[in-house]
């Protein structure tokens, strides 16, 4: 095969955050094993080897080669004795058995299902699991399960947003929140993040920041927005199949931010800005090549999850950062702020513990550097 070869390559470091990695991964056999087994330990609450098997697959990643060889891997960081035996068995027979054994496990299979509805984390979906139940039509039966808002969204909408967002509609959906905004205040900011600034053909949802240009003007933007796609219809009223605008969902969440307080060590915690997770309706018509549906479904519209969060203008730079992703490279940027320079990194600041103070950036290029790293771009952040 063409390309580079495993000696060609320089010393790959153990931080995500030192590595580029595109949206093109070589290698997909061993990666997509390695994730179903972060699942079940995520679903079991084991960290170590959860994380384990996370810097494994995200150093996979990276790899401009495909592994053809055990051989190839003794150069590579992250890769313990229980990865590399999951990779031999890959290699040897094509397939992993201890994989196998787990996708063809009740509980995990379960689990999964459950887990895949909006609103259903781990803990309730072991909780169902362990009553019993074991299909969704079982727990829309029970009388005696109290779904929330949010996941009675996830039921009603389940079929549309399991299924991929294509960039087309993301890009759709940049239109309708950019008119939105603007409308709202002239000063306005829109910035497309997540994993569609990775690059990423598809997503699970789309994720924006907005905010405005004068320091406080973003206070009350993402209600005004909110507001704005209640009353918006996308269909003149005698077509439309509802009463109501675009707006089929909203989890809207105040700002918490703090600025004296230090950045958080817990990645996993929320960050403390304004935002908003939503359900929203997108038109076939609004979306250049169509929405991206399935064969057959004469519907014309989809539900597509949208999410939106309103830093202040002084903290765009790590918002945007910490927004942009991928989670393995957020959580390295971190590991590598704390343990290679004594500074704490999270969606709102960057605090340096051996000067006392915060590093101030206007752009990712600020905290790169800040951080003695070099600049990795967007796309090679799907870490
Ligand atoms: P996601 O939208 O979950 O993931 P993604 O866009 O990378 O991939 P997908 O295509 O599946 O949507 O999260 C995007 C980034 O936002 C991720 O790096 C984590 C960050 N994030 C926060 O920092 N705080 C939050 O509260 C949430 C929900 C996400
Ligand atoms: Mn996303
Ligand atoms: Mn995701
Ligand atoms: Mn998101």
């Amino acid at each position: 095969p063409e390309g580079p070869t495993p000696t060609a390559v320089a010393t790959v470091s153990q931080y995500a955050c030192q590595r580029r990695t595109t949206t093109e991964n070589n290698n997909k056999i061993f990666t997509d094993a390695f994730e179903v087994l972060v699942e079940i330990y995520e679903f079991n609450e084991i960290e170590g080897p959860c994380l384990a098997f996370r810097r494994a697959a995200s150093v996979l990643k990276s790899l401009p080669w495909a592994v053809q060889c055990l051989g190839d891997t003794h150069n590579l960081p992250c890769l313990g004795e229980h990865t590399k035996a999951i990779m031999e068995e890959i290699l040897q027979y094509g397939r992993s058995f201890e994989v196998e054994k787990i996708l063809s496990d009740e509980r995990y299979q379960t689990l999964k299902l459950f887990t895949s509805v909006f609103g259903v984390g781990p803990k309730t979906a072991e909780k169902w699991y362990r009553r019993g139940l074991r299909s969704f039509s079982e727990i829309l039966a029970d009388r005696s399960i109290r779904l929330n808002r949010m996941q009675q969204s996830g039921f009603q909408h389940y079929g549309d947003i399991s299924r991929a967002v294509s960039k087309a509609e993301a890009l759709a959906l940049r239109n309708i929140i950019d008119e939105a905004v603007h409308a709202i205040t002239p000063d306005a900011v829109l910035a497309l993040t997540g994993g569609f600034r990775r690059g990423k053909e598809f997503g699970h949802d789309v994720d924006f920041i907005v905010t405005t240009t004068e320091m406080g003007k973003e206070e009350g933007l993402l209600p005004r927005i909110i507001d704005k796609l209640t009353k918006e219809v996308s269909l003149p009223l005698m077509e439309r199949d509802w009463e109501k605008g675009i707006l089929l969902y909203c989890d809207y969440q105040a700002s918490t931010f703090d600025i004296s307080k230090l950045p958080s060590r817990r990645f996993e915690a929320m960050d403390h800005f304004a935002k908003c997770f939503l359900i929203l309706r997108l038109e076939d018509s609004q979306v250049g090549g169509g929405l991206h549906i399935a064969e057959g479904d004469i519907r014309g519209w989809r539900a597509v999850r949208v999410d939106l969060v309103s830093p202040p203008m002084d903290r765009y730079a790590f918002a945007l950062l910490g927004w942009s992703g991928s989670r393995q490279f957020e959580r390295d940027l971190r590991r590598f702020a704390r343990m290679e320079r004594h500074m704490l990194l999270d969606n709102h600041a960057l605090y340096d513990k051996t000067k006392k103070e915060f590093l101030a950036a206007t752009t990712e290029k600020d905290i790169f550097a800040h951080l003695g790293l070099e600049y990795i771009e967007p796309w090679q952040r799907n870490a």
